[in-house]
């Protein structure tokens, strides 16, 4: 994924490592970065970081729809976007689609602060893959989230044309999608292609991007698709008990990650 980059980080030990039906899960303790998830030898999360991806990916989308009332989220066995979702008390329903259940075995038991998560009464978790469950869902929902792995291994398919379409059918009046949009530095090709593929189904379609440290190149973005709502300002004031549990998001950050460095403006603007 990263020709001529490496991003090292240093082990104290190694808590969990097998091969599920899926992929290779590894569960490190790190010296400095806390424990961390590595799925096919790709940095997944770190505890040091892994609230700056977790909660740009769950509050972007949902501060800029007005009421959402049914999500769902598609990847993400660790938890933590279940866990930043969960502080929105308009959410009535959270269904919560993941193909590989020992990932969230994993959580369950090395990472607590983000398998929290699914101790929300409103999580309903379903254990498939997102193409086949969302062929039986449709105009369900108000916000989807993807949270996929990089499109090498079970989450490729997420990252289609195909895949694009179902999140769109699955979608209620005035629905937003947001997806893991890997990174413009590193992943030019893919993330042209994801935003080429949102631009030709939604009305609205922008790119966020922010800092992750522990990612390769230190920064990751979102790939959206609205019906509706603009995406780019949050609709909804942030309250200020969930601000308070915050340490990324905010209303000024939202707005700030969809201004773009100018190569990369340039780049989405001839899509
Ligand atoms: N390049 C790594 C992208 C990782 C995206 N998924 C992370 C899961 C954290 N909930």
């Amino acid at each position: 994924m990263w020709p001529g980059i490496s991003l090292s980080l240093e082990i104290k030990d190694v808590l969990y490592s097998k091969k599920s039906k899926f992929q290779q899960i590894d569960l490190f303790q790190t010296t400095n970065h806390g424990k961390m998830l590595v799925l096919d030898g790709i940095i997944q999360l770190t505890e040091s970081d892994e609230f700056a991806y977790q909660e740009m990916l769950t509050h972007v989308p949902l501060f800029a729809h007005p009421n959402p009332e049914n999500i769902l989220v598609i990847g993400g066995g660790d938890g933590g976007v279940l866990r930043e979702a969960g502080r929105h008390d308009c959410i009535q329903t959270i269904d919560f689609c993941e193909i590989d259940e020992e990932v969230i075995q994993v959580s369950k038991q090395f990472l607590p602060d983000l398998s929290c998560g699914f101790d929300d009464p409103r999580v309903k978790v379903h254990i498939a893959d997102g193409n086949s469950y969302l062929k039986e869902h449709k105009n369900e929902y108000d916000v989807i989230i993807v949270d996929s792995s990089d499109p090498i291994g079970p989450g490729e398919a997420l990252f289609e044309r195909p895949f694009y379409k179902a999140l769109k059918a699955a979608l209620r009046k005035n629905g937003i999608i947001a997806t893991q949009g890997e990174s413009f530095f590193l992943h030019k090709e893919c993330v042209i292609n994801l935003v080429k593929i949102t631009k030709e189904l939604f009305p609205v379609q922008a790119y966020s991007y922010f800092l992750v440290p522990t990612y390769p190149g230190g920064n990751i973005g979102i790939c959206m698709g609205s019906l509706g709502p603009e995406l780019k300002k949050p609709f909804r004031a942030i309250p200020e008990n969930i601000q308070n549990q915050l340490k990324y998001y905010s209303p000024k950050i939202h707005e700030a990650s969809f201004v773009l460095p100018y190569f990369a403006q340039k780049m989405f603007e001839t899509i």
